[in-house]
């Protein structure tokens, strides 16, 4: 009666292990839905008490055993912790992994799934972080989805690119350009040779620029530019909106303008994710997504949800392109973590690779591939860096890096083609391309400025 709080767990008064959600003996069914924690408990609070609770919390339990489990079978419908290591080099973390019986989550929806295994859990009294690093997703789970509309295969088909990364340019600055000067710089980009033009995240619609003066004036572009060229272009059309009904009004006028793409920002929450793409899906567009406000979860070690686990969320929910991280560019991302983050997105069946922190095989089951996306301060000086990090089918992504071209946005364009066909032209010659970079680079520079 007088224990309160989080001294309850540590006096051994509420105890999550003796309600049977600890289960050290517990074999995974290949249907269980896996989540691997990583949690740092309270001072003084048993580990294994705190990775029960996080079982606990995330599935049947509440802060007290009720009579009404009796009514359910709830031996089945209990998350159950069957393993907690020390996490190497960090004291006092511990790896936590819980398996959930698929009967828990209705199937195609990223909502549910979510208000499981992040709602309650993350503001826990005994914990004092938690961290959502990776899940495993049974193929009978896997397969309640539609995943990407098209999928990287269909959209190079769809766009008639082969054998290298795609490459596109925010238009920059951010905010501020009118509707003429915008399309302006679309077509510069597109004319001088990149593949995709793309708005940035927070271009939506504003007194400078109101969207249907954006698509009218990208649109031009793009078709003066697909004419003179011969190739097929897009440019990220954001329809990000305040509701879906604006959303989809804005979906449809991309499309009835002949659009092949529409973006859409990551904020606007897992249902309305899944409801684009559905909409992608029925009238043959590419869904982009920028991945913006990730970073507010995703980025500190001990606490909050893992990209890779937002890669297999956003690769269920179906999305054909995502921002994935670059290595070498202004944003923070190593290129371990990073690969196995463009594992998840790109194979049919990702293993274990605990060096990428990848903790679990995680079978497909034919679901489409994703397009990662590496952008954020990135150039072509880089170039042979980027294909050697991050392969062949990737959207490299140059804001900065064509508009702020000494000579312009055009033979900035140029510039970033011309840099990619030499590389890629090395490569395929069998030259050591990541070696020889700077010099191949340097010859391309003989001929484009
Ligand atoms: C890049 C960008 C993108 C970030 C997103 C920007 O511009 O438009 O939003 O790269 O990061 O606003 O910074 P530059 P990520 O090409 O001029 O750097 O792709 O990692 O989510
Ligand atoms: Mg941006």
């Amino acid at each position: 009666e007088t224990v309160k709080g989080e001294d309850r767990y540590k006096a051994g008064v509420m105890s999550y292990k003796k309600m049977g959600y600890w289960e050290p003996d517990y074999q995974p069914k290949e249907t269980d839905l896996i989540a691997l924690f990583r949690v740092t408990p309270q001072d003084g609070v048993d580990p294994i008490e705190a990775s029960a609770a996080v079982a606990g919390e995330s599935s049947t339990a509440t802060w007290t055993v009720v009579w009404t489990d009796r009514l359910t079978a709830s031996e089945k419908y209990r998350a159950k912790c069957y393993r907690v290591d020390p996490v190497p080099n960090a004291p006092g973390s511990y790896f936590a992994y819980i398996a959930y019986d698929l009967d828990l989550f209705e199937g195609g929806s990223i909502s549910n799934l979510t208000a499981s295994i992040i709602g309650n859990v993350f503001g826990f009294k005994p914990l004092k972080a938690l961290r959502l690093e990776d899940m495993r997703l049974p193929v009978a789970y896997v397969k309640t989805f539609d995943g990407p509309p098209a999928g990287i295969i269909v959209e190079r088909e769809r766009l008639d690119k082969f054998g290298r990364p795609l490459l596109g340019a925010t238009v920059k600055p951010k905010l501020g350009l009118s509707g003429r000067n915008y399309g302006r710089v679309v077509y510069e980009a597109l004319k001088g040779g990149l593949d995709f033009t793309k708005d940035d995240e927070n271009i939506n619609s504003q007194p400078f620029m109101h969207w249907r003066e954006r698509f009218l004036y990208c649109m031009e572009a793009v078709n003066k530019a697909q004419a003179e060229t011969g190739e097929i272009k897009g440019s990220y059309l954001n329809i990000t909106a305040g509701t879906m009904e604006e959303m989809y009004k804005r979906a449809e006028y991309a499309k009835e303008l002949g659009s092949c793409i529409v973006m859409i920002d990551l904020v606007i929450g897992y249902v309305a994710i899944q409801s684009i793409s559905k909409w992608a899906r029925d009238n043959n567009m590419l869904l982009h997504l920028h991945r913006a406000g990730h970073s507010t979860y995703t980025r500190q070690k001990s606490h909050g949800v893992s990209f890779r686990v937002i890669s297999k969320w956003m690769r269920l929910a179906g999305v054909d392109h995502i921002h994935a991280g670059t290595v070498v560019g202004k944003l923070e991302g190593d290129p371990l973590t990073t690969a196995g983050y463009y594992d998840i997105l790109r194979e049919d069946f990702v293993p274990q690779n605990l060096e990428h922190g990848v903790f679990f095989d995680q079978p497909w089951a034919s679901l489409g591939k994703v397009m990662p996306v590496a952008s954020g301060g990135i150039h072509a000086g880089q170039m042979h860096q980027l294909i050697h990090y991050l392969g062949e089918d990737v959207v490299l992504q140059f804001g900065g890096g064509t508009i702020g071209h000494p000579y312009g946005i055009q033979a900035g364009a140029t510039a970033n083609r011309v840099a990619l066909e030499a590389m890629i032209f090395a490569r395929n010659e069998g030259r050591d391309y990541l070696a020889e970079g700077p010099q191949i680079l340097k010859d391309a520079a003989k001929t484009c400025t």
